[in-house]
């Protein structure tokens, strides 16, 4: 037995080596690195045997395992969830490689301990005067151009607060949050269009609009759902509210939507799971939500031109609400920019294929998944032939727009694709990925290939470039929610795992898990690490990373200063390996201090952390940037200041005192 098993793992493993490293790629190995001639190393095989290592766990890590010093093949873009930011993994190897702070205040990045720039970016996003420092990121959207990732930007949504953030690739630091005019929250975002013109955010939960109070029983009649279109300038790295809009839809709960490319181009994508109207309260007798709002068979496609929409816009036809530009429902339809298409059963997304021609719903209490093709709806279009729903929208006939169904398990979710014509389905309650073939327009020709279990509760997927017009095949990372007996106890809040999956193959193969200890992912985006080019330091000293250009309050070496003025008392440092200069900071209890640092290293890993404590400060400043902070001096006492990041042999001795006077 234990000899074949050897012979088998021999086989394999040689098997293995040849096809990561000679397998028809560019790269020749070198011959000190792979010399199967000889078999492997008899150490491998008894780490191998002593491990317990059956002949896949072999090929899985020889797979994933990148050595010390090399990079991995593509970043992996993971929303948090409600930890509320945005995190980077390296793939094939899963490793991390930063938390983006997005939403919510995180101390190593200096965002929202202070720094001025950090706490206005989240004050932007706050609700009528109250602060919002929590979050729950659903979906990543890298920039794209010509509907390909680009490696510039990187959008993430809020759904709890309704809030968009625009994260900047250069520097891997949100730069923007916006926060919708129209609604509290939302879901269904974010989508770039092609070129990145736009970034879509629908609604989910319908409410009244513009933030305002409405009672239940009105909800026909005053609760709405939105597509709003946040006008990017690429320019600029900003969202421009003024040049953004909405579409107003009804109260359906729109889900997820979808940019149309190529033969889609100009067209936008939403599914809904509430055309049911159902507005719960189960306490007074209604049925429960999870009844209400299941009751039809189909829900609505939304299907939008935000094309022509914007020229209705530009047309000065939309009216404003709490200061958004909103095409009402009546013009949306009287202008040709909204339909709807039956789906089936409240459905969770829509993705078009990369060819832009088909788009993708997964049933989700349906265990089909709905292709609809874009020539089908632009004739049913054409041809006027429709009905029309509660609200006056042309609803296309099922029949007429529809193109394949493909029945591929229990609980289809979302659908990424790959660079041989296939698809990939999500299957929550059969924790599975559904590959599934692509039938153009034969509806014969679509149909179930295999599929493959994964640990558990499979949410997203995300597919090398999986949404793009070049979808690259080869890994798909499952987003399973509750890693159920896949690791060590951590007590009863259990992480997600995140599963690489090989897809280059038949069958497919789980090659690696990884857990997550922050909050759920929802979506991820999967981009060729050589598309993203970030800086290493900042272009020169004295910069202000929001901004993107130099920084007024830059300070030189040898013009460091405190100045005061009456109570108002600001200080001019600088930092540098191993000191801060002032080292000392005397103010007196009651003043109010504006505080800038200028980090004037030029040098890739010279950054100096700051925290001020007992004042709750805490700032990074990387090299050549800029930063600020204000504070009001309510306490007197002795405060010992100090940079956080072990950044020489004296680091320690990098600190300083602030003296409060009473
Ligand atoms: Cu969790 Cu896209 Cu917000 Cu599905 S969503 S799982
Ligand atoms: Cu600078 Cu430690």
């Amino acid at each position: 037995m234990r000899r074949i098993f050897v012979v088998l793992l021999v086989v394999v493993m040689v098997a293995s080596i040849a096809a990561a490293c000679g397998g028809g790629d560019k790269e020749t190995p070198t011959p000190e690195a792979v010399n199967v001639e000889g078999g492997l190393p008899a150490s491998a095989m008894e780490i191998a045997s002593a491990r317990g290592l059956t002949p896949d766990d072999i090929n899985a890590a020889l797979k994933t395992f990148v050595p010390s010093g090399k990079m991995d093949e593509y970043m992996l873009f993971l929303s948090g969830g409600h930890s509320g930011n945005v995190i980077a993994v390296g793939v094939p190897s899963m490793r991390i490689m930063k938390n983006i702070a997005v939403f919510t205040p995180e101390s190593w990045q200096g965002y929202g301990y202070g720094s001025k720039e950090s706490e206005e970016i989240l004050d932007a996003g706050n609700v009528n005067g109250v602060k919002i420092r929590m979050g729950d990121t659903h979906h990543p959207a890298l920039s794209e151009t010509g509907g390909d990732y680009d490696g510039q930007y990187l959008f993430i949504n809020d759904k709890s607060s309704a809030r968009v953030a625009v994260i900047d690739l250069r520097d891997f630091e949100t730069k923007q949050i916006v926060k919708d005019p129209l609604l509290i929250s939302q879901h269904g975002s974010t989508f770039v269009t092609p070129n990145t013109d736009y970034v879509i955010q629908a609604s989910q939960y319908g409410t009244p609009l513009g933030w305002d109070y409405a009672p239940i029983s009105e909800y026909k009649e005053k609760y709405r759902g939105t597509i709003t279109m946040w006008k990017f300038d690429r320019e600029k790295g900003r969202i421009i509210p003024e040049e953004s809009f909405a579409i107003e839809v009804p109260p359906y709960w729109q889900d997820l939507c979808d940019a149309g490319k190529l033969a889609s181009d100009g067209w936008g994508f939403c599914n809904s799971f509430n055309s049911e109207l159902a507005t719960g309260g189960v306490e007074e007798g209604n049925p429960p939500f999870e009844a209400g709002v299941s009751q039809r068979d189909t829900d609505y496609l939304h299907i939008f031109n935000w094309k022509k929409a914007a020229e209705v816009v530009a047309a000065g036809k939309a009216e404003t609400i709490n200061g958004m530009q909103v095409i009402r429902i009546p013009t949306a339809v009287e202008e040709g920019v909204l339909f709807l298409a039956p789906e089936p059963k409240s459905p969770h997304g829509v993705d078009v294929t990369p060819d832009g021609k088909y788009m993708v719903v997964a049933g989700k209490l349906d265990p089909h998944v709905t292709i609809y093709a874009m020539d089908k709806i632009q004739k049913a279009i054409d041809a006027g032939k429709w009905t029309t729903d509660d609200f006056g929208i042309p609803v296309l006939n099922f029949d007429d727009v529809m193109m394949a169904q493909v029945e591929l398990g229990l609980g289809p979710l979302h659908t990424q694709f790959d660079d041989k014509g296939n698809a990939y389905t999500s299957l929550f309650l059969d924790s599975a990925v559904a590959r599934w073939k692509l039938g153009g327009d034969d509806p014969a020709a679509y149909q179930l290939l295999d599929k493959l279990s994964v640990q558990y509760n499979i949410g997203h997927i995300s597919a090398a470039e999986g949404d793009t017009v070049s979808p690259d095949g080869k890994y798909l990372v499952a987003l399973n929610k509750w890693a159920v007996d896949r690791f060590p106890s951590v007590g009863p809040l259990l992480p997600q795992n995140e599963q690489l999956l090989d897809i280059s193959g038949n069958p497919m193969q789980v090659i690696y898990d990884m857990p997550m200890g922050v909050g759920e992912p929802h979506y991820a985006q999967m981009i060729k690490m050589d598309k993203l080019h970030p800086w290493d330091v900042y272009p020169q000293v004295g910069w202000d990373p929001v901004a993107q250009a130099p920084s007024e309050f830059a300070t030189a070496a040898g013009e460091e200063k405190v100045v005061r003025d009456g109570n108002e008392v600001e200080v001019w440092m600088t930092a540098v390996r191993s000191h801060l200069t002032p080292e000392h900071v005397q103010i007196k209890k009651g003043d109010h201090v504006t505080w800038h640092i200028t980090n004037i290293e030029t040098a890739k890993d010279a950054t100096h952390g700051f925290q001020l404590g007992g004042y709750n400060i805490s700032l990074s400043i990387e090299p050549g940037e800029t930063t600020t902070f204000e504070f009001d001096a309510v306490n007197d006492g002795t405060y010992a200041y100090y940079c956080t990041e072990f950044c020489s042999a004296l680091h320690l001795e990098m600190m300083g005192y602030m003296l409060v006077e009473p």
